[in-house]
């Protein structure tokens, strides 16, 4: 811990004021947040932040779905700092390379399991999950131009995912509040229903049953668009800003045959779930399908430093290499060797650690024991956990199952209760979610549970107090 920069509690209101002056935040209403001023997070150990108010938070949220090797770890800004001294930067645009990336791009392609015929050879290295994301628009467009089929150009990807904000991103996001803004989407994508079971399932319809429909909106979209004209499917493993919709076990296979069946490309968008949020290194590995690429970022640096990227099945690899010429695309820092470095760290602490495995064999199937006792909490409609990513559905009724107003923003309050009591969690409409850091120990998951517990009942003594729940 350094206490060097620790805010003294009386800076809060200057630091708050200086913010709301000259800082413009992602996705903020702005005129709100200057009425009450950002929290000011000042640092971090373990699993937990504090603010400048010198409050200690449990933070289930891994700073954004990243933090998978907790905070304060010293060898990643080990490794940062030697890099920094041996090459900070330098560019892999013209025939050049850095020992990081090079390294990097092999470790990663030695990580991911085989997709089909095709193992994962190749890495495109980006800084972010949006801008592999408007890779894979570059890639998949131009392999389908190399392959004397200009016209398969729609990516087709689902209503509620998000991929990102750059121009491609938000427009395969399947958000309308982005879409709302700037005349997104982009030409050439299409969008269809997500697998969510409580919103789209059909009365008396068995999960099983709602896999295969939800997937059959896939092959339904492509034969109206026409076979010829779509390029891709892009998808996330589980949902994550959507908040955390896991498909039922009958969606991925089905997906897979359609996409067999119409030979277009499947992107796996693993920014949330790659590196051991579920308890693989990769998501696909979990649910059985064959992408032919996997977009990744977040938890490969854990978050210390930005770097994200596409892993390119053979499919794509082969021709783009064998037939391709230059491909007109890239970015100052594809490749950058301080992020790289931090990640080759970070992926060799995961293994050391174990923490792959140990989500996958002991603290995950833990923590979705614990979260399943949530179910008997009057306000839980439904509690469900896959791997370290965990949802809460906040309801009116519990059976027959009914959702409050949206209008009461119920998840609003409930997240207002979670900051009251040390506790990050994360609401999308009614629905509390978590995605803890990975090192989150069995005793820590117990005291995550009391304090999620806690909120809970808070929200429903506010609901009742206020008149809105009996
Ligand atoms: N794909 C997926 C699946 C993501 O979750 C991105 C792409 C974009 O990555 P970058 O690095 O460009 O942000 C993401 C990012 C939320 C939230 O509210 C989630 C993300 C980003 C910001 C907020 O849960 N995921």
């Amino acid at each position: 811990m350094n206490p060097s920069n620790t805010a003294a509690p009386a800076d809060t209101a200057s630091l708050q004021a200086l913010d709301s002056a000259h800082h413009l935040h992602p996705f903020t209403d702005h005129a709100a947040l200057a009425r009450h001023g950002a929290r000011v997070i000042t640092r971090a150990d373990n699993i937990y932040i504090w603010d400048s108010e010198g409050e200690k938070i449990l933070d289930a949220m891994s700073g954004l779905w990243c933090v998978n090797a907790g905070y304060g770890r010293r060898e990643l800004a080990d490794a940062a700092y030697a890099q920094m001294m041996t090459l900070p930067f330098y560019n892999s645009f013209f025939q050049t390379t850095n020992v990081p990336a090079l390294q990097l791009a092999s470790k990663l392609a030695a990580l991911a399991p085989r997709s089909g015929e095709h193992a994962f050879e190749h890495v495109f290295f980006t800084s972010s999950g949006s801008e592999a994301n408007d890779t894979n628009v570059r890639l998949v467009r131009r392999y389908w131009d190399l392959l004397g089929q200009p016209q398969r150009k729609v990516i087709i990807s689902r209503h509620n995912a998000y991929h990102g904000s750059t121009l491609a991103g938000a427009s395969l996001s399947g958000m309308s509040a982005m879409h709302a803004q700037g005349d997104l989407p982009i030409p050439h994508i299409a969008h269809i229903g997500q697998p969510y079971f409580f919103e789209h399932a059909r009365a008396g319809e068995s999960e099983h049953d709602f896999g295969l429909r939800a997937a059959r909106w896939l092959e339904e979209k492509i034969l109206e668009l026409g076979a010829d004209r779509v390029a891709a499917f892009i998808a996330e493993p589980v949902q994550g800003a959507g908040g955390v919709i896991i498909p039922p076990a009958s969606y991925w296979p089905e997906i897979q045959r359609i996409v067999d069946r119409h030979g277009i490309l499947l992107i796996s968008d693993e920014v949330i779930c790659a590196f051991g949020r579920l308890g693989h290194w990769f998501a696909y590995e979990k649910f059985g399908y064959r992408p032919d690429l996997i977009t990744f970022a977040k938890g490969v640096t854990s978050g210390y430093i930005p770097l994200g990227g596409v892993l390119v099945g053979g499919r794509v690899a082969q021709v783009l290499i064998e037939r391709g010429g230059e491909f007109s695309h890239g970015y100052t820092y594809s490749g950058h060797p301080v992020a790289c470095a931090v990640a080759l760290a970070n992926i060799e602490l995961l293994q050391r650690e174990d923490l792959v495995e140990r989500v996958r064999h002991d603290v995950g199937p833990y923590l979705a024991e614990r979260f399943a006792e949530l179910q008997q909490h009057p306000l839980v409609g439904q509690a469900q956990s896959c791997g370290f990513v965990a949802s809460l559905l906040l309801v009116r009724h519990k059976a027959p199952l009914h959702a409050f107003d949206p209008a009461l923003a119920v998840g609003m309050i409930c997240r207002r209760h979670c900051f009251k009591n040390g506790l990050i969690m994360r609401a999308v409409g009614d629905r509390m979610i978590i995605a803890p850091p990975l090192v989150m120990t069995r005793a820590q998951i117990d005291e995550m549970m009391a304090l999620i517990r806690r909120c809970l009942d808070a929200t429903r003594d506010e609901l009742q107090h206020t008149g809105l729940l009996d």
